[in-house]
């Protein structure tokens, strides 16, 4: 092959996969074993095979209920099952697994002494936002990895209630318009989408960094009449109040689908809002599942993640289930937020723009 066509070859983008990007980082660390690099390996293989799923749902009939309800009390589609199954059994039997935790399922799910065992914990929310399922809106899988405190033999759900200063890794997976890979191991953020034609996910979105300020905010507003926090209810007005100092008033995206207004958030900028009300004091989302998982994520691309008063990474979960309020996103506009739910005052220009808001 002559030099200048070696050259032509030599040019352009290196491509690298999920699977390539796992082995260069494991390189990066001394002493690793490569067990969590296949621990990660078996959850991207499990997320094509739900994307695939996801994909031709409508063609098989697998949409509809099933009748049952989740440990939420939330309807459950045939995908969450389908999703929470293949997950749970991926995981348990990649050999680095010593137990789980899932949104679908009540209990902790130690693996069992049948199979190999490693050192890790898993909590996942298979398929998040699923009832956007059946009008074929982006949903997403969340994950968070832990390491047991305990033996692999002897692993229990107290070993599981580990605060998310204690991720040693977490990511999520959308399926929206093209099916993308976002994880973190503690050395920045990297999104790979998936090529279905040669089912490679490759890397697609390098060292992501979130905005500092958003431009987007992202609530249900139609809960805001029963939020527990008036703080909560004038920071909303806030961010839709004119001010050109902080670049408002912001736009309001909000799908349902705490997934994808992440995802949006996280590449454009933004602050996603899900108060306590009336209804559900503590928060609707889940702390080990949801809320932890991303704020690790959101964090290592310089957002923040709190509940209103406590750092979302310094919670210890009390209970499996336990559920969280949360605002994440751009870093500035989560600290505004924090400063409404405290009753602080603002810095500077954002100050200005307080008067009139009741
Ligand atoms: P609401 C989906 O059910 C979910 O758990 C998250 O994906 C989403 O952010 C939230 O609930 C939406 O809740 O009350 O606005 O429908």
């Amino acid at each position: 092959m002559s030099d200048k066509t070696l050259s032509s070859l030599e040019g352009g983008e290196r491509i690298t996969t999920l699977e390539s990007h796992i082995i260069e980082s494991q390189r990066e660390i001394p002493g690793a074993s490569g067990a969590f690099s296949t621990l990660l390996s078996s959850i991207g293989l499990a997320s094509k095979i739900i994307s695939r799923e996801v994909r031709r749902a409508g063609l098989f009939d697998i949409l509809g209920l099933t009748g049952d309800t989740n440990v939420q009390g939330e309807r459950v589609t045939k995908l969450d099952i389908y999703s929470h199954n293949l997950l749970a059994r991926m995981m348990s039997r990649c050999g680095q697994v010593c137990g789980m935790a899932s949104e679908e399922h009540p209990d902790f799910m130690p693996v069992s002494s049948d199979l190999p065992r490693g050192r890790y914990l898993v909590c996942f929310d298979p398929l998040d936002g699923s009832s956007n399922i059946d009008v074929n809106a982006a949903i997403g899988t969340i994950f968070g990895i832990w390491r047991s405190k305990s033996s692999p033999e002897d692993c229990t759900e107290k070993d599981v209630l580990q605060s998310g200063n204690e991720i040693v890794g977490a990511g999520y997976i959308i399926y929206g318009s093209s099916t993308i890979f976002v994880y973190s191991s503690g050395r920045g953020v990297h999104g790979f989408t998936l090529d279905p034609s040669i089912g490679e996910f490759l890397l697609s979105h390098r060292d992501i960094r979130t905005p500092k300020r958003a431009k987007i905010y992202s609530c249900n507003e139609g809960n805001s009449y029963r939020w527990n926090d008036e703080g909560m209810r004038r920071f909303v007005s806030y961010l839709k109040s004119e001010n050109n100092a902080t670049g408002k008033p912001y736009s309001g995206r909000y799908i349902g689908s705490l997934v994808a207004d992440f995802h949006r958030n996280l590449l454009d900028g933004g602050v996603f809002i899900y108060p306590g009300d009336k209804k559900k004091p503590g928060g609707k989302l889940r702390l080990l599942f949801e809320a932890a998982p991303l704020a690790y994520i959101c964090e290592q691309a310089g957002g923040a993640a709190s509940t209103g008063w406590e750092r979302m990474l310094d919670i210890t979960p009390k209970k499996l289930h336990h559920r969280v309020p949360l605002i994440i996103g751009s870093r500035l506009d989560v600290e505004d937020g924090e400063r409404f739910m405290q009753g602080q005052p603002l810095p500077g220009e954002a100050a200005a723009a307080l008067t009139g808001i009741k």
